[in-house]
């Protein structure tokens, strides 16, 4: 009996530690089951992944401070002084809490901290997997008055965990360097979307101090480039980013908190001048930015309580016309954030929440917190009522307009817009188009394009800014009309007035080129802010691009090549020596046909930077910062450039 359960035992340790040996394993053959991709996102998401364990120790109330360094060499170092990851021996295990927590997958939940766990969506996949993709990792933990350490190479341990000095210090610092073998791509971070993370962080979870250091980068005082990200107002404050250049409609942001049926709920929000709804949704600090059950709940009970509101004051007395959800939610910039046990993430990306018992928790939530709110301040309820009826009367105008641009674009099938030079092929998959600033360079577009499978729509100067636009203005103007038309897209089906309709997508890659100056790229901005308020699905499945036409043309004798900068340029001035000419492109229309086509259209040759949403947050306060009416941030922001960085991974 007893040799029998010892075997027993010992055979399922065995089998236990070959399962840990898999799973590891497993990570380094399918990385994108656990991480989403091996590109720039993955990278980025193999810090994001080690933070999180920091945050949960910071949530359960032992931490205080996180340092995240990028490292000269692309490497980063996590710090906190939380309580330190266990060291002591794993019963089952036979080895290193330690050791185990960063070589057995999915170990992290096994020492249940009680906080929010996060499985299932690409976050809380656990530190092993970070340990997995790494060539080279450090753990150092201090705790019990000593320091401790061990090292591993692509996931395996070096040596046992081991004491290497004493401190009085506690927390757990990590070190990893991304294995160049997996993350083929690129192994450099971007400050930016690591600081937008911190960020965001930090607004999520009020009182923690995130500290980022980038050591590639040294200021003129001699010290690294960096920043401090703290909140102590949290969600409010994230809100006073998020629209510090939009016009608010109340003088506080609206912000609640509470729990109801075991769901923390955090809201906060405001109204704007805008037209334009910005909900922004969280589960457990990961962005749901597929919304779900949360944000469902979020917004029934917004409704729900407004109409009462705005049933009870008599404003609606006199209205024509009925009020639609949407209608609630013009103008609002919101940020909701639960924290949800055992979450199930559903959507194409998996940042979907489907627990359908979380709708419910929401909802009640909002509608006692917001009535109380609105009871308190009656200023704040009446200028809700008030926008809101303006919104219901702008919407059946709006409706007016989509009809007609619908009307049109049913009726277009042989009917496309005139300026459009269609392809031949009919496949949208093989089928490009090209938005072409101006009637100039739509022509040389036009001549130098292979017509087969190459459109070109020519766009008139400016086009309107639709973050300035009430959306009825946005479906009257001509230039947006002749994209819906020619891209085959329609908006609106029975159960959502706001829903796209790609079914009939015509081209599956769409190309924005402009002139590369300062005009060309604000043309750039308005047209990819148009795409980002109406039409984000394309830009979420990737068809957007933006063409990158040269700066240079250097020539000598029968030699030239071309230059995309300075550095190119001056790169093939020294190649080509004394008596190098060099032409600069003020824009498209300076090319000739050829030239276009054997820099910009030809596929073999040409760059097209590929349009995603890196950060939907930033990605929006992005737009509304560029296209909206303060001027400074603006010229700031487009002298710095920094625009590709926050919307092009
Ligand atoms: C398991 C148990 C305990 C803390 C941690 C893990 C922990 C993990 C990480 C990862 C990064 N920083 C961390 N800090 C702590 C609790 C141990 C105890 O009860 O003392």
């Amino acid at each position: 009996m007893s040799e029998k359960k010892e075997e027993f035992n010992k055979h399922n340790y065995s089998a236990d530690s070959i399962q840990a040996l898999e799973g590891m394993e497993h990570v380094r053959m399918r990385p994108s089951m656990y991480i989403g991709d091996v590109g720039i996102r993955g990278l980025h998401h193999l810090v994001y992944e080690v933070v999180d364990n920091s945050i949960d120790e910071a949530l359960a109330g032992h931490c205080d401070n996180i340092t995240v360094t990028i490292n000269e060499d692309n490497s980063i170092t996590t710090e906190d002084d939380g309580r330190g990851i266990p060291v002591g021996l794993h019963q089952k295990e036979g080895v290193s809490a330690l050791e185990v927590v960063m070589t057995k997958i999915g170990a992290g939940g096994k020492f249940d901290k009680d906080s929010y766990k996060v499985s299932g969506g690409l976050h809380g996949v656990g530190v092993s997997c970070v340990n997995a993709l790494s060539e080279h990792l450090r753990a150092t933990v201090y705790r019990d008055g000593k320091i401790w350490e061990q090292e591993y190479e692509r996931g395996k341990a070096l040596y046992p965990v081991k004491a290497i000095g004493d401190s009085d210090k506690r927390g757990t610092t990590v070190t990893f360097k991304p294995d160049s073998t997996i993350f083929t791509q690129t192994l450099e971070y971007n400050y930016d979307t690591l600081a937008s993370r911190m960020r965001e962080l930090a607004y999520l979870n009020k009182g923690i101090t995130v500290h980022l250091v980038d050591r590639r980068h040294i200021k003129e005082d001699g010290s690294f480039e960096g920043e401090t990200f703290h909140s102590e107002e949290g969600l409010k404050e994230f809100i006073k980013f998020l629209d510090a250049t939009r016009e608010p409609l109340m003088k506080d942001v609206i912000a609640f908190e509470g729990e109801k049926n075991g769901v923390p709920v955090e809201v906060a929000m405001i109204y704007n001048t805008s037209y334009a709804e910005n909900l922004h949704s969280y589960v457990n600090n990961i962005n749901t930015h597929e919304g779900g059950t949360h944000l469902s709940g979020f917004r029934r009970g917004l409704t729900h309580t407004l109409k009462k509101f705005a049933d009870n004051s008599g404003m609606l007395d006199k209205l024509k016309f009925d009020i639609a959800g949407d209608d609630f939610r013009e103008g609002l910039t919101a940020i909701i954030s639960v924290k949800v046990q055992e979450p199930q993430f559903e959507g194409q990306t998996k940042t979907k929440l489907g627990n359908r018992e979380v709708s419910a928790s929401v909802s009640q939530a909002v509608s006692e917190m917001l009535t109380d709110y609105l009871e308190e301040h009656p200023d704040d309820a009446k200028t809700i009522v008030q926008k809101v009826i303006l919104a219901a009367q702008a919407r059946h105008a709006a409706q007016k307009a989509r009809e007609m641009v619908q009307r049109k674009t049913v009726m277009s099938i042989g009917g496309l817009p005139g300026k459009l030079s269609d392809c031949s092929e009919q496949d949208p998959e093989i089928c490009e188009i090209y938005l072409v600033e101006g009637d100039s360079a739509g022509g040389t577009a036009k001549m130098g394009r292979d017509r087969a499978f190459q459109a070109i729509l020519p766009l008139r100067g400016k086009i309107l800014n639709v973050e300035k636009a009430m959306s009825h203005k946005v479906f009257e103007n001509e230039e947006i009309k002749n994209i819906f038309t020619a891209l085959g897209v329609t908006i609106g089906t029975e159960e959502d007035s706001k829903a796209l309709n790609l079914s009939k997508l015509r081209y599956h890659k769409i190309v924005i080129m402009c002139d590369a100056d300062i005009d060309g790229s604000h043309i750039e901005t308005l047209i990819l802010t148009f795409f980002f308020r109406y039409m984000k699905e394309l830009i979420e499945n990737g068809h957007i691009y933006i063409a990158t036409p040269p700066l240079y043309l250097v020539k000598k004798g029968t030699k030239k090549e071309y230059a995309w900068n300075d550095e190119e340029r001056l790169a093939l001035m020294e190649r080509y020596g004394d008596g190098a000419k060099i032409q600069r492109y003020k824009g498209l229309g300076e090319m000739n046909a050829v030239q276009l086509w054997d820099t910009t259209m030809n596929p073999e040759f040409r760059t097209l930077r590929q349009i995603h949403i890196d950060n939907g947050v930033e990605a929006d306060r992005v737009f509304s910062m560029l296209m909206g009416d303060e001027v400074p941030p603006r010229r700031e922001f487009i002298e710095k450039n920094a625009i590709y960085a926050n919307i092009d991974a």
